[in-house]
């Protein structure tokens, strides 16, 4: 859907001399193999700063299980697209994830006055477009496909600058036959205050629910939860929950190990598993921090007064 000249469709069309649009799209591919991962990049067309401050996708629906785009200083290929499922990924270096569409999830919208700074100052300047094809029979008539979005982007400063925090447990184990393991990550926030309004959970097949949560005077409140069996997009959060210098964020992973007949560890096969809550939150941009993240593991002492919902699971 959506194929036409190279040339075409890689465009940047300026409205005026502040706004952009950048139109990223897959160079016509044929996956060859179902649960095909394919990435494309695209330079960030200027030099100055620029912010990304909406996000239109345009994606087949009966071909595309999920995409992300991630910014980065360069990409992991010089292709015109490249097979990122393995040890290629899709950065060389550091990749941070701005937005991710899935299947039958509702788009994330960026709030007013917000907006993702990219540009050589931010260290942002290649986008990298990751697209999951799902079922490969739907390509046995080799037609190509041009799925990809569309970035609405200013020159002007936003109030706002919009940013990830990325919770991720490095060291989970999960024994075979195991009903319940519980990956717990905590980190104390001491940066300036930053104001989460989506979220998105990861984990792979053996993930049964993932919850969020800042931790203030010994209270939890909600930032979210989801079950990641259902499309990983970013999901609004719940309440409006500032976080701010002195507060805990926290997130839960529940797994099983059952079905598993040897242990099961964190890593990018899906025989392995991870365990991802990504928050996406705007912040002041007078002290604007775009990307933070906490890996360490939450003590049993913090994580004995977890809500119990943590544990319930979400229908899927
Ligand atoms: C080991 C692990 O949990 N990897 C995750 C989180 C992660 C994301 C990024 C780690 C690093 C990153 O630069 I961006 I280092 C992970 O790979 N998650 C996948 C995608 O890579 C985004 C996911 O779908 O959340
Ligand atoms: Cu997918
Ligand atoms: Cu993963």
């Amino acid at each position: 859907a959506g194929c036409v000249s190279r040339t075409e469709q890689q465009q940047q069309v300026s409205t005026d001399t502040e706004n952009l649009s950048v139109v990223i799209r897959m160079p016509g591919v044929v996956p060859v193999k179902s649960d095909n991962y394919l990435c494309t990049a695209f330079p960030v067309p200027t030099s100055q700063d620029a912010y990304i401050v909406d996000f239109i996708p345009h994606a087949n629906m009966d071909t595309v299980h999920h995409m992300i785009l991630f910014g980065c200083r360069s990409p992991a290929s010089s292709f015109n697209y490249w097979d990122c499922g393995g040890f290629q990924g899709t950065c060389k270096g550091e990749a941070s994830i701005m937005y991710a569409w899935a299947r039958n999830a509702p788009p994330t919208k960026l709030p007013k006055d917000v907006g993702f700074k990219v540009g050589r100052n931010s260290g942002i300047s290649y986008f990298v477009l990751q697209i999951h094809y799902g079922d490969v029979s739907v390509f046995s008539d080799h037609h190509r496909d041009c799925s990809g979005l569309t970035l609405r982007m200013t020159s002007k400063p936003q109030p706002f600058i919009a940013g990830i925090y990325l919770l991720m447990a490095v060291d989970t184990v999960i024994l075979p036959g195991n009903r319940v393991t519980n990956a717990d990550i905590a980190c104390n926030y001491s940066s300036h205050p930053i104001y989460p309004f989506a979220f998105r959970t990861h984990t792979h097949h053996l993930g049964k629910v993932v919850n969020g949560y800042r931790i203030r005077d010994g209270r939890w409140t909600l930032i979210g939860r989801q079950s990641p069996q259902l499309p990983q997009a970013f999901y609004p959060t719940n309440n409006e929950v500032k976080v701010e210098n002195g507060d805990t964020v926290a997130a839960r992973c529940v797994f099983t190990g059952e079905g598993r007949t040897s242990k099961t560890y964190i890593g990018g096969t899906s025989a392995d598993e991870m365990c991802n809550f990504y928050i996406m939150y705007y912040m002041d941009s007078k002290h604007a921090v775009p990307y933070m993240s906490c890996m360490e593991t939450g003590s049993k002492e913090l994580f004995q007064h977890i809500p119990a919902e943590a544990n319930l699971p979400i229908s899927v």
